[in-house]
């Protein structure tokens, strides 16, 4: 079951840079160099930011030759296809290459090159990218903020409307000018429905990876922040008809699922996040994610739950937030009295 394998595309994470206008389809944009790019050569790197051993995640900033503007490419060694390991293995081939690196005794060390088309680099361009996409994918420290409803108010409401991420592509998926065929189930309802379809992280190869996005159709509920006792229906209805989509089309069940919502999140347009529970996603630790079917039951105990209730956040050195939070005292404060 976990290992059967599922056709989507690959795409790019965090690509729109550039506000479009909102009528203008994705192609039009004069400044994307995606329709035509064939191969990487046009690529100079100019830093590193950031090399993540484990994950095995390289983040990189450079230009474009035939383009003005930052660009970042992120390269990820993807996991293995266990259907391409069973009998009859494409790994073992004679087409394969074996170097012998050295041998004691039993044990032998090798680098061992497979066929090409199973050497494939998940890779993400983001381009133009903005000083926001360049930080986000800096290695930067990290450091909890206990949000109040007060310092929502104040400070980080007033800061998400000025400084949001662009939500063209969140809107160009509503309206099917983009990812049309990723689609794997709508609710066309404009209260209650929702758009699902695989995450850019995804390389919609690998069950073991599985990840899918709702996207609700609702455009005025930013974040958790907004849920009230009205969501209720909105949320049931996402992860009941998100679970069987998924359940009908890659044979999971809901209890092998990790359906959840981050705080912050880094788009301002509500989303929940499903994720086979065996993979540990970026972004599923307690100082961010948010268990969907929690949030309904929060909601059902005290329908305005989310406008009392301290949240806790991640913040980087770098971000324009960390710096307002700290000119206001926040980062210092504890919200959690004697
Ligand atoms: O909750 P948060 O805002 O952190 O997550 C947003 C999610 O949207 C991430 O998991 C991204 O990988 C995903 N995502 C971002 N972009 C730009 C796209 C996109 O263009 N298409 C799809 N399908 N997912 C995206």
């Amino acid at each position: 079951m976990a290992d059967k394998k599922v056709e989507t595309n690959n795409l790019s994470d965090d690509h729109v840079a550039k506000k479009p206008k909102l009528d203008e389809s994705p192609d039009e944009n004069p400044h994307e160099i995606h329709s035509n790019i064939k191969d990487l050569s046009t690529f100079k790197v100019e830093k590193i930011l950031n090399n993540n051993t484990k994950s095995k995640i390289v983040c990189l900033q450079g230009t474009f030759s035939n383009a003005d503007g930052a660009g970042l490419v992120i390269l990820e060694k993807t996991a293995f296809e266990e259907d391409n390991l069973k009998c009859n293995s494409k790994y073992f081939t004679s087409s394969s290459y074996l170097k012998k690196i050295f041998h004691n005794d039993i044990y032998g060390n090798y680098e061992y090159f497979p066929v090409l088309e199973l050497n494939s680099i998940k890779t993400t361009v983001i381009h133009p990218a903005t000083e926001k996409h360049i930080e986000k994918y800096c290695v930067q420290n990290p450091y909890i903020v206990d949000e109040t409803p007060d310092v929502y108010q104040s400070i980080v409401l007033p800061y998400i409307i000025k400084e949001q991420f662009d939500l063209q592509w969140v809107y160009n998926i509503l309206e099917h000018k983009s990812e049309v065929d990723r689609i794997l189930f709508e609710d066309p309802d404009p209260k209650n429905g929702f758009v699902l379809l695989p995450d850019l992280k995804w390389n919609g190869i690998t069950l073991d990876t599985l990840y899918l996005l709702a996207i609700v159709n609702d455009r005025n509920i930013k974040s958790i922040r907004d849920l009230q006792g009205d969501h209720v229906r909105l949320l049931k209805n996402i992860y009941n008809k998100g679970c069987q989509a998924i359940e009908e089309k890659y044979g999971l069940t809901k209890s092998q699922l990790r359906i959840y919502l981050h705080y912050q999140p880094s788009f301002y347009h509500l989303h929940v996040h499903f994720t086979y529970l065996r993979h540990e996603a970026p972004g599923i630790h307690a100082e961010r994610a948010h268990l969907l079917s929690n949030v309904i039951s929060n909601i059902e105990l005290l329908a305005d739950y989310y406008q009392k209730v301290t949240l806790p956040f991640i913040v980087r050195e770098t971000d324009k937030l960390f710096k307002v939070l700290e000119d206001n005292n926040i980062l210092k404060k504890s919200s959690i009295k004697d």
